[in-house]
């Protein structure tokens, strides 16, 4: 049943705050306003009010992060002590992050509980490792200086940590911006820096919406990280484009979940409830296109049919839940509007509750062309279309503008072998889906995006060579 103790510990150290979420510069918080609200979206009620950081608040946080960098850069050790620390007491306040991030982003708290948290501590640990092991391990790279950041709202803190734990291991400072509607882990996680003894200026937040992040792309700053859409993404290209920072963008997706005849069909259909129904499909990775080879389709639909039927769809503090809200309503709209201007295939809903809440979907026999085919819609809905041979299969997974990843079913290992290199996609599971690790890159091709987080590529892409900036000097002299 519902967990209300746990809520009111959340709401309590929201209250101790003044109720308002805001910045973390310089190893303090502040300036605090209200500019505008984040909300409960399961609820509609309002958790607090956010402050909508300024380009002069940005660049108080750059001017921090610049002064604190040098000495951060010197000590792989204590590096390794610090972000240690940062793992231990996220570990620690597990569930106070757990029940706020399922309170700010509407998730069930059994995917923020036993997912988005341990997946960020982590990341926090691998990274620690290799804060201590950057001189032996990539002796000739250095920090690339202060990285402004900019993630999503559907994983607030595990995007935190993959933008963060990197950056920090690598010798550089971060400001980072949290998405509008979900700014309160972050929130959390800045005190969690303060008591883990992470100096002054090298970890900094501003909390803001849009405008925020663009005074932070245009701010002083060696590196832009984002995750979000790619219209946005497109924006910060143009903007970042011959200003010589350093740029990575994890954008959209459409990726594409087939499954060959010879599949165990029980774990293809269970690994769709992942695929598509894990937080609600508000997933850049999302198996969002079912490709289902012709003569097991009907079997397939039947299957997957009854499966939907046994999700338990409501409030996301309920620990029985395995779908919960949609972020926002302006999202809401947005999925609502797109499967209902679709007048093709066949769709099958199951019921979900009042309010901003999204009913599991599957639509059946679309066209590849067809705009739910190719367009990404951020929620629970299934778009799926069927195929003969493998050449199709490739044909029609690779007919997408995306390319963030894919998901190969079926018991015939050399064909799941000679298909995944074939798809045009950052990512290829066989046999699986969503499944992430800190020590492995993850990214896109195509519109999906370009520069890796994770594993050795994401080091490397908070690094450059070192010498770079005297070299250039030099040069320039
Ligand atoms: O994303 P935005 P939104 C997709 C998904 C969703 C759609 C819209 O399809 O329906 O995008 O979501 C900041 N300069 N994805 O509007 O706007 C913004 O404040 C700098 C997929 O929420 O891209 C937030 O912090 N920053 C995606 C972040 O960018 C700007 C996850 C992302 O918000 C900015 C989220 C600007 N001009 C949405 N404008 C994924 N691939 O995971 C906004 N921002």
């Amino acid at each position: 049943g519902p967990a209300p103790e746990s809520s009111a510990e959340a709401l309590k150290w929201l209250a101790d705050r003044g109720g308002i979420a805001g910045h973390y510069i310089n190893g303090k918080w502040g300036p605090l306003r209200d500019d505008f609200a984040s909300y409960n979206p399961a609820t509609g009620e309002k958790l607090a009010g956010v402050t909508k950081g300024t380009a002069a608040e940005i660049e108080t946080a750059v001017a921090a992060a610049r002064k604190a960098q040098p000495a951060w850069a010197k000590s792989g050790h204590k590096r390794a002590r610090v972000l240690y620390a940062i793992a231990r007491l996220m570990q620690k306040h597990a569930r106070l992050l757990a029940v706020m991030e399922t309170l700010d982003n509407g998730k069930p708290i059994r995917e923020s509980r036993d997912i988005d948290v341990p997946l960020a501590i982590r990341h926090f640990y691998h990274h620690a490792g290799f804060a201590q092991l950057m001189k032996s391990e990539l002796p000739n790279q250095e920090a690339l200086g202060v990285c402004g950041q900019i993630i999503p709202w559907n994983f607030p803190l595990l995007m935190l940590a993959w933008k963060i734990a990197p950056a920090l291991a690598m010798g550089n400072t971060v400001v980072l911006k949290p998405a509008e509607y979900t700014p309160l882990t972050a929130m959390v996680f800045a005190d969690i820096c303060t008591q883990a003894g992470v100096p002054p200026g090298v970890v900094n937040i501003v909390t803001g919406d849009g405008e925020t992040g663009a005074a932070l792309v245009a701010a002083e700053v060696d590196k832009i990280a984002f995750t979000g859409s790619t219209e946005v993404g497109r924006k910060i290209r143009e903007a970042t484009a011959g200003s010589g920072k350093a740029l990575s963008l994890e954008l959209g997706g459409k990726s594409p979940y087939i499954v060959f005849e010879d599949a165990d069909i029980d774990s293809a259909v269970e690994g769709l409830v992942d695929a598509i129904w894990f937080n609600q499909g508000q997933v850049c990775c999302a198996g969002s296109r079912l490709l289902v080879q012709e003569g097991i389709a009907e079997r397939f639909y039947t299957k997957l049919k009854a499966r939907m039927d046994g999700l338990r769809i409501g409030d996301p503090l309920d620990k029985c839940i395995d779908v919960g809200a949609i972020v926002d309503p302006g999202q809401l709209d947005q999925i609502t509007k797109m499967v209902s201007a679709n007048t093709e295939g066949e769709t099958y809903q199951v019921k979900a509750p009042e309010g901003c809440f999204y009913p599991p979907t599957l639509i059946t026999g679309l066209s590849p062309a067809s705009t739910l085919m190719q367009e990404e819609i951020f929620g629970p809905v299934l778009a799926a279309t069927t195929f003969r041979t493998p050449s199709e299969a490739v044909e029609i997974a690779n007919n997408t503008r995306y390319g963030l990843a894919a998901s190969v079913w079926s018991e015939n290992i050399n064909l799941a072998l000679d298909i995944a290199p074939k798809l045009a996609a950052g990512i290829v599971w066989v046999n699986g889906t969503n499944m992430m690790d800190a020590a492995a890159g993850f990214g896109g091709v195509r519109e999906s995006g370009f520069g890796r987080e994770g594993g050795w590529e994401g080091l490397a892409g908070y690094t450059k060579p070192s010498g770079t900036a005297k070299a250039l000097k030099q040069i320039a002299a």
